[in-house]
């Protein structure tokens, strides 16, 4: 069942597809890698030095978390300290919404960087459902980190970050479902040729050497 959710992602439709206008197809790379692997951080990297768009799925659903009124900030914010994943319905139309923002805004803005998303099988089949044909996954870029250093890490913001799951409860929980609903995405992806694999438990430096390595050949 699950093999079935990839072949669609990697199929190529024309870009005039995209939005029934003359604007590039989004092209994007997904993110992927535990709790504290070093996501955020290389994206920004990333951004400084290639013509990508950075849009972390976890930061734009704290950001409707806080947004006054809205109706999935309770549901939201249990997700997150619990560390589960939150139904694709809301994560799809946030993603959708910030690309086209972007895109609206420079049509020229039309590269990716989807961080932390698709988490899960269900991640995965709201992805299909609501961008299928309307943006090309080009691969994914997947830190790979130890589950200690991981924690290690997000525990050492977590005296500064006011984040609400950058504590020991909550990152077991993200680490337990990083493995059982994450992993599996990964796979899935490498069994299509599709994962570019960095080891993130190095330093900021040597790990944005091997990305800057790898965007440089794809491009
Ligand atoms: N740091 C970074 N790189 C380092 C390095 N090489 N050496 C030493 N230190 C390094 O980094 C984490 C910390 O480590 C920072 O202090 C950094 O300075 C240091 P960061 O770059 O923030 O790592 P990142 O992988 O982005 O960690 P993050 O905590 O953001 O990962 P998560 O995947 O857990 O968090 P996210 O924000 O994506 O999701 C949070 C929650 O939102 C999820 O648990 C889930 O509940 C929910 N969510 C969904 O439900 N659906 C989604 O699609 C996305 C999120
Ligand atoms: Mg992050």
């Amino acid at each position: 069942m699950i093999g079935r959710l990839i072949g669609s992602v990697c199929q190529r439709v024309p870009s005039s597809s995209y939005r029934g206008s003359l604007m590039m197809k989004p092209q994007v790379v997904f993110v992927l890698g535990g709790p504290g692997a070093g996501k955020g951080t290389q994206c920004s990297k990333i951004v400084e030095n290639y013509s990508y768009t950075h849009l972390s799925a976890g930061d734009l659903l704290r950001a409707e978390r806080a947004r006054e009124g809205s109706e999935f900030g309770q549901l939201i914010a249990n997700y997150i300290k619990e560390g589960k994943i939150v139904p694709v319905e809301i994560t799809i139309n946030l993603l959708k919404k910030a690309m086209e923002d972007t895109m609206d805004k420079d049509a020229k803005k039309f590269r990716f960087l989807i961080d932390g998303f698709p988490r899960n099988e269900d991640n995965l089949e709201g992805w299909n459902k609501v961008m299928e044909g309307a943006a090309d996954v080009k691969f994914v870029l997947f830190f790979d980190c130890g589950n200690e250093v991981c924690i290690n890490r997000c525990l050492e913001r977590g005296k500064s970050s006011g984040r609400t799951d950058d504590n020991r409860e909550s990152l077991e929980k993200r680490i337990q479902t990083y493995l059982q609903s994450t992993r599996p995405i990964i796979e899935l992806y490498e069994k299509h040729g599709k994962v570019r694999t960095i080891d993130a438990s190095r330093s900021v430096d040597e790990v944005f050497a091997d990305v800057k390595a790898i965007l440089d050949k794809e491009d």
